[in-house]
């Protein structure tokens, strides 16, 4: 297959400024008529031609109309999957009838059939799966919805923008019909029809109209969608105080769907969730899925001004509303709780996902040039890596300057379809900014890394600071030009722990700089890269005194938890490597934070966490995950025996907490099980017997799951115990289920592939529902130690699951290839492993576009 290039971009032939869609709806063949007000484009550079409509592989239109004229079947023709109509005039009515199975559709693209709800998910090429229409995003449509469907098993039907009529139609039918105002892509139109309840409630906007909002769910799940209300309707808040942006529209409605892609979808005024983002009470879900539900709810209502009002030309700019998006719900997440937990998760989720992704074969810029399926960019680099951009713009222009960018930006943009161009543009003009050389985050990938050495010249009290930026060649970019970085740093005193240079932001443009600092009359500390300001690796030339040293005094806390990670990485890297290495400064630093009465325990759970075995993976030149188990493992053994006072001690500081969720609360939850972490690993004798009463006293999922999870990495019987009760007090609930199997292919026992393997087989396994597929084999490839097992099993299970996945839903199955594309990096036996299924994946006849591309690309 070609690829699509993004310099081959050209405006659309034709545009439909107004469209009409007909649902008859039925689960097995649903009828679907439009009619689309259709118009030559007369811009510079729109190609003239004939009319082309994207279809869906194999759909044939029943019928063709053009001003109300039926076409013989001579008079249409469908070629590459587009419907081909030859136009005289420059403007025509044109209208197509199609059926389509709603109840057959397993990539779950386009309308599909969901535990007994009919749904759709356009995002990014799914519409042309629903009937013919130029299925890209610069052309915005208004569009009027009729639905009739069967009223006992669809008492709702819902779609974007205002209900404007209902009624009652033959045979125990019913219809609703909606409009949206707002001209749109078609990859944001949604409809739902189902048996749902709402939970409702309201907004008064900053102009004082008022929005309803509803979320629908089954009934049995009203209960658990207070959160996510709570969350939207601080979302709609803090959109009007920060971006000074309203909504726009009489409602706000979204759908939890059990069956979904991925996390959720911004639809104009019609969100549909995967339910695991919408669903949460203390009983079924962690603090980390309530984190998550703000987050995504957040994320998609916050699309409504950065993805829909403005949205993108091409497939390409995606990053233009993800990336900035991303930056907008982190903030968001941000101002709601820690501040510095939240960056660190932020961070940590940066190096797990993108980090890796910019250092392997899929490496592709924030803004990529070629894709041959635009589901594979859908990526930590265009999200993530995107926000990190953005952030990086927010703080060399300021927070003012920064909204008066974005200002601009939707004053310029509204209404219209634009590029990442465009929002640079914006930030330039209204700030009178140069940010010729800042574009380059949009060009060029790979992660750079900076050495920064520090130097002092006591007799003169002058400090030298030299930093030096490189960044990596890619797939298809041998050659690069300096990034600028905005680093912020400060330096401290080792010996008085006073700050002497306070902090200060300064921008790396060139490959290389020099900075002189005066009045430096003590050994100076170096903190760079405060609150990781600029996304690179950062090396330096600090001891591991002065880690230990800024993991106590650093007055970022950001700072402070990556110089304990700096600390810890440069220790296990040295075991590993199998030099010389000093736990005891670890040790140290460990019991200094962990007893330091001025932190909270938010801060102190992720920061007393050894880096991942994946993480340290990343560190080296060969990864050999068996080497790592045992440097991380005899780092944490030690660290739970020799610290067990102090674990005890906040475990048990920890333990009358009930059930609140506020970020004092969740910080005691997360260290508590921190704590009993290390305590078992540190093999204190009662540590099973803690875990499991932890796991049957709890009045919450995050110290129920969180006790699982510790006993799922041992042998005690309490783990089965703990097990078996997990799985029958919540068999009947698909999302703790998911829990269930995660915990199991994550635990750091040495027979979890072969665990993995049988619970592939365990009749609540489904590669059908893309949660549960991720939940077992999607946690199980992250789990570094299980998938490297030796003897390749664990690459044979995954590239089976991928094989058989890919003949329901490639848009899944292609998610599994990235952990086996990362074969080059591990030591030899291993890589050759990972080869060889990748060849075997590509050897397959009849892949999908999906798989093929990320495979294929693996080995090249
Ligand atoms: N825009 C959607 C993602 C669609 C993914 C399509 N493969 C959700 C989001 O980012 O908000
Ligand atoms: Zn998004």
């Amino acid at each position: 297959p070609a690829p699509t290039l993004r310099l081959d971009y050209r405006p659309p032939a034709w545009l439909v400024p107004s469209m009409r869609l007909d649902f008859d709806l039925d689960a097995a063949a649903t009828r679907v008529r439009a009619t689309l007000e259709v118009e030559k484009n007369l811009t510079d550079g729109a190609p003239r031609g004939p009319l082309a409509l994207d279809g869906a592989p194999g759909m044939k239109p029943v019928s063709v109309k053009i001003d109300g004229r039926l076409l013989a079947e001579g008079e249409w023709r469908v070629e590459d999957d587009q419907l081909v109509i030859d136009l005289v005039g420059p403007k025509h009515v044109v209208e197509t009838e199609v059926v389509i199975s709603p109840d057959k559709n397993t990539q779950l693209m386009g309308l599909y059939a969901s535990g007994g709800l009919l749904c759709t998910q356009c995002e990014a090429e799914g519409f042309r799966r629903i009937t013919f229409f130029p299925d890209r995003p610069d052309v915005l449509s208004r569009y009027t919805v009729k639905m009739i469907a069967d009223r006992a098993l669809y008492p709702v039907l819902l779609a974007n923008g205002d209900l404007v009529g209902e009624g009652e139609a033959e045979d125990g039918r019913h219809w609703a019909e909606w409009r949206d105002p707002f001209p749109k892509p078609c990859y944001l139109f949604a409809m739902v029809a189902g048996d749902l309840k709402a939970n409702r409630d309201s907004f008064t906007t900053m102009s004082g109209r008022e929005v309803q909002l509803g979320i629908w769910v089954r009934e049995a799940d009203l209960p658990r969608t207070e959160h996510a209300m709570g969350a939207l309707k601080s979302s709609m808040a803090w959109d009007e105080t920060v971006y000074g942006r309203e909504y726009d529209l009489g409602i706000f409605n979204i759908v939890a769907v059990a069956d979904f892609n991925f996390g959720a979808m911004e639809n104009k005024g019609l969100n549909v969730f995967n339910s695991r983002y919408i669903l949460a009470d203390p009983e079924t879900a962690t603090d980390a899925d309530y984190d998550a539900i703000a987050g995504v709810v957040a994320h998609e209502y916050f699309h409504n001004w950065s993805g829909n009002r403005v949205t993108c030309r091409d497939w390409f700019q995606l990053s233009l509303k993800e990336g900035f998006t991303v930056f907008r719900d982190q903030e968001f997440s941000a101002d709601q709780g820690s501040r510095a937990v939240k960056r660190i998760e932020d961070v940590r989720v940066l190096r797990a996902a993108q980090f890796p992704e910019d250092g392997g074969p899929l490496a592709h810029p924030i803004r990529p040039d070629s894709y041959l399926e635009i589901s594979n960019f859908y990526t930590a680099t265009v999200y993530n890596k995107g926000a990190e951009v953005i952030r990086m713009l927010h703080t060399m222009l300021g927070a003012d300057g920064f909204r008066r960018g974005t200002d601009l930006y939707f004053e310029r943009h509204d209404g219209t379809a634009a590029t990442c161009e465009d929002f640079v543009r914006a930030m330039e003009d209204a700030n009178g900014a140069d940010l010729a050389d800042f574009r380059r985050w949009y060009s060029q990938a790979g992660t750079p890394r900076v050495r920064a050495a520090l130097s002092h010249e006591p007799g003169t009290a002058r400090a030298r600071l030299t930093l030096e930026q490189t960044v990596p060649p890619t797939p298809g970019q041998d050659d690069k030009q300096p990034m600028p970085l905005p680093l912020r740093l400060a330096l401290f005193g080792a010996k008085s722990g006073k700050p002497i240079v306070p902090e200060r932001i300064h921008v790396l443009h060139d490959a290389s700089a020099e900075i002189l600092f005066e009045g430096v009359d003590e050994q100076p500390v170096l903190s760079i890269n405060r609150g990781f300001s600029a996304p690179v690796i950062v090396e330096t030339n600090r001891s591991s005194a002065d880690l230990a040293f800024l993991s106590g005094h650093d007055d970022d806390p950001f700072a402070r938890f990556e110089a304990m990670q700096q600390l810890m990485i440069d220790t296990l890297v040295a075991a590993i490597e199998g030099r010389a290495f000093d736990e005891e400064a670890v040790i140290e630093a460990v019991r200094n934070t962990l007893t330091d009465k001025a932190l909270d325990a938010a801060f102190i759970g992720e920061a007393v966490l050894l880096p991942s075995e994946a993480f340290l993976g990343d560190q080296l030149a060969v990864i050999d995950p068996s080497a790592i188990r045992k440097a991380r493992s005899h780092l944490r053994q030690r660290l739970g025996r020799e610290l067990e006072a102090e674990w005890r001690a906040a475990y048990a500081a920890c333990a009358g907490n009930r059930f609140e969720y506020t970020p004092s609360a969740k910080g005691l939850r997360r260290l508590r099980t921190v704590a009993l972490g290390y305590l078992d690993d540190g093999g204190a004798a009662d540590a099973a017997k803690l875990a499991l009463a932890q796991f049957e006293g709890a009045d919450n999922m995050t110290d129920r799951q969180g006790a699982l999870s510790t006993l799922a990495n041992g042998t005690a019987p309490e783990r089965e115990t703990a097990l078996a009760a997990f799985y029958d007090r919540y068999k009947g609930d698909a999302l703790v289920l998911d829990k269930w199997f995660t915990t199991q292919a994550i635990s750091m026992r040495d027979d979890t592939a072969e665990a993995v393997e049988k619970l592939a087989q365990h009749p609540d396994f489904t590669l059908a529902n893309p949660n549960r597929m991720r939940a077992l084999v999607g946690a199980f490839a992250a789990n570094q130690f299980a998938f490297h097992v030796a003897d390749g099993r664990g690459y044979r299970f995954v590239a089976d699951m991928i094989l058989k996945a890919d003949r329901l839903n490639p848009q899944s199955a292609a998610r599994l290839v990235p952990p086996l594309g990362r074969w080059r990096r591990f030591e030899p036996r291993r890589a050759a492993l990972m080869k060889a299924e990748l060849e075997r994946i590509v050897a397959t006849p009849g892949l999908s576009k999906d798989v093929f591309e990320q495979a294929s690309k693996s080995l090249a």
